[in-house]
């Protein structure tokens, strides 16, 4: 756990979320902020700072994020699609410093990133 990490701190149920899903590695809770009918924040619960801090030794949480996503997406019914983004350091829009990936769906997403 990472000191004043806010994720760390709802992975260890200091703060309450929203939780759709938890396992050994990962956990996901609804985003405060919803952008999409469905926003959903799936993090490990081992601190990682971002994407740029993923590698081989810690790469299994990663893949353990994406099997959850794949389970998430279809207990929350977008069998029609749905977008992951993960915003990585200052110019990539990353607010919160432990590795997250957004699960959004819910309506037509369009084809633009940006
Ligand atoms: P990012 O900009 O990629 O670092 O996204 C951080 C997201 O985290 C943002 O969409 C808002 C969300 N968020 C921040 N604090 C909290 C919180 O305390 N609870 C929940 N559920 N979401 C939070």
């Amino acid at each position: 756990m990472s000191t004043n990490c806010i994720f760390c701190k709802i992975a260890a149920g200091e703060i309450p979320s929203d939780k759709v899903y938890e396992d050994e590695y990962v956990l996901a809770f609804r985003d405060i902020s919803p952008q999409a009918p469905v926003h959903i924040l799936v993090i490990p619960k081992t601190h990682i700072a971002s994407a740029a801090e993923v590698s081989a030794e810690n790469a299994e949480l990663v893949a353990a994020c994406f099997a959850a996503i794949a389970k998430i997406a279809v207990a929350e019914g977008l069998g029609k699609g749905f977008r992951v983004i993960t915003n990585c350091g200052e110019e990539g829009g990353q607010t919160v410093h432990h590795l997250h990936f957004h699960l959004l769906g819910g309506r037509h997403l369009g084809a633009n990133l940006l």
